[in-house]
Formats: C-alpha cells, sequence, structure tokens
C-alpha cells in the first residue's frame, strides 16, 4: 500500500506530538482502512528516525509484542509483532515514573536478554538466541499506547512502535544456561496486592523462541539483533494498569524481582 510522503509524515507527526504531549488520538486506520503491516512498518521505521533525531537518543534494543497465544487470539492475529528500544525509555527502579508523562500506562512483566553476539538470519535456532546472550534480569515493560482507549488493530499498533514508552531492568544479572528460561514463574502485584501470576512459558512456549522468530522477521527486512542489545522478549502475563501513588513489583522465580514507583 502507497501512502504519499506527506500523508506518511502527517501521521509520524500525529503519533509522535500525542506521545510527547501524553495525549490519546483517534486510531490511524479510521482514516486509513487499508493499511497493510509492511506499511506500519515503514511507519515505524519514519516514526523511530524522528524521535532518534528530536530527542537526540539512540537505539538500545528491541521489544517483543503479542507473544502470547492468549493475546493474539485476542486481536484476532496468529503473529508476534517487534518494536525498538530507545535510551531514554529506560527507566529506574530508584527514580519515580512520572505519571503526567504518560497518557493510560500499563505495566508487563518480561524477561530481558542481554546480547554478547549478533543474532541475525532467517534460520536463528533457540540453541542460537541462548548462546547469543550473556544475561538475562527480570524487566517490567511500561506500555503507553497513543490510541484512544488502548484500542487499535494489528498495523495501528505497530505502526505506533508497539505502544512502547518505558522499561525498567532488575539489577539481578543471571546467565541464561542457570536457569530452565522455559518455565521460570512470575507473580506481579501492585501495592503489595498480587494483581497478576504468569510464566515464561506463555511468551511462545520459551522466550528463546519468541526470539528466534523475531530474527527471522528482522531478516526479512535485512535486519538482526546486534551484540550489546537488550531484547525484551515479551510478557508473561496480562499487563496491569497503574496511576500515580502506586508501587509495582514483579517477582521472577530464580531471576530477583524489578520494581518502579509511578509519582
Ligand atoms: O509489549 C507488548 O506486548 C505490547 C504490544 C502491543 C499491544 C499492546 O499495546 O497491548
Ligand atoms: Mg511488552
Amino acid at each position: 500500500m502507497l501512502l504519499k510522503t506527506n500523508e506518511d509524515q502527517e501521521i509520524i507527526n500525529y503519533l509522535l506530538s500525542a506521545e510527547r504531549e501524553a495525549r490519546e488520538v483517534v486510531k490511524i486506520t479510521d482514516t486509513y482502512p487499508d493499511l497493510t503491516i509492511e506499511k506500519a512498518y515503514e511507519l515505524q521505521d519514519g516514526l523511530l528516525a524522528r524521535r532518534l533525531k528530536d530527542n537526540q537518543t539512540k537505539t538500545v534494543g528491541i521489544k517483543l509484542g503479542l507473544t502470547s497465544k492468549a493475546k493474539q487470539e485476542m486481536m484476532g492475529v496468529n503473529e508476534a509483532i517487534y518494536g525498538y528500544l530507545h535510551a531514554d525509555m529506560l527507566a529506574y527502579e530508584w527514580e519515580p515514573m512520572k505519571r503526567s508523562e504518560l497518557i493510560h500506562p500499563k505495566a508487563e512483566p518480561e524477561i530481558a536478554f542481554f546480547l554478547e553476539k549478533d543474532l541475525e538470519g532467517e534460520n536463528v535456532t533457540e540453541e542460537d538466541v541462548m548462546e547469543a546472550t550473556k544475561y538475562v534480569a527480570p524487566a517490567l515493560e511500561v506500555i503507553d499506547s497513543r490510541y484512544k482507549d488502548f484500542r487499535f488493530t494489528l498495523t495501528d499498533v505497530v505502526a505506533d512502535n508497539c505502544s512502547s514508552i518505558k522499561f525498567v531492568v532488575g539489577s539481578q544479572l543471571v546467565s541464561p544456561r542457570e536457569l530452565d528460561l522455559g518455565n521460570i514463574g512470575m507473580v506481579m502485584s501492585k501495592n503489595g496486592k498480587v494483581e497478576q501470576t504468569g510464566s515464561s512459558a506463555a511468551v511462545l512456549g520459551h522466550p528463546a523462541t519468541a526470539i528466534a522468530w523475531a530474527a527471522s522477521q528482522l531478516s526479512k527486512r535485512g535486519r538482526g539483533f546486534k551484540k550489546g542489545e537488550i531484547i525484551l522478549s515479551g510478557a508473561m502475563s496480562e499487563a496491569i494498569s497503574f496511576d500515580s501513588g502506586d508501587t509495582i513489583v514483579a517477582q521472577f522465580h530464580g531471576l530477583g524481582s524489578v520494581s518502579f514507583y509511578c509519582q
């Protein structure tokens, strides 16, 4: 599908200003119902290039989305998606997250992979993923769709860099070989009350399977994962909404915990 270059720029401006002003907007497929997935990834590329320039930041990794069968079924799709992580999305456990900079944030528990080798090609296996990973760590991704009521189609969310806004990584770094990564239990609580439990098995059966899938998708576009990058491998349970005054903690069996406070 071809959109005119000026329409592409309008969409990119529309989504970036929604992020900057922490304001929800009508989804883009209301205006462009025929948007294809290829075009949505092109728009994502354009949005990321502008964001890097405007925010004077850099790419630090990749995040996978819609990695659970439950979420794919909910959206009526059978594929995961990916977006990019920028340095200015990295948030810290010790620094309150500012609610005023967010629209309608949700937190999701994930396992972060730190790569010590490039990971590229259409035939990347789970073993290759494990081999290329130096450490894994507990993480909380904050997603904040720019779309009204967090409602969108697959193409909308891809163009919106898969709802990315912030991520927090816990301080415990563990070799992936020391854990049964396909079967890590997780408990996520808000203000001390358990809100979600889950398992890394919810991430396409094993987070390394999800990453191998993403490597093959990236290779179709002449890309791959690079040494030094962080990968957020996908949510281990449903995301939970939070607001100012809330503390979110996710505890992972064998991996420790990660938390943040929203101010
Ligand atoms: O990181 C994610 O799994 C989110 C992907 C996009 C879907 C959503 O915003 O819920
Ligand atoms: Mg996520």
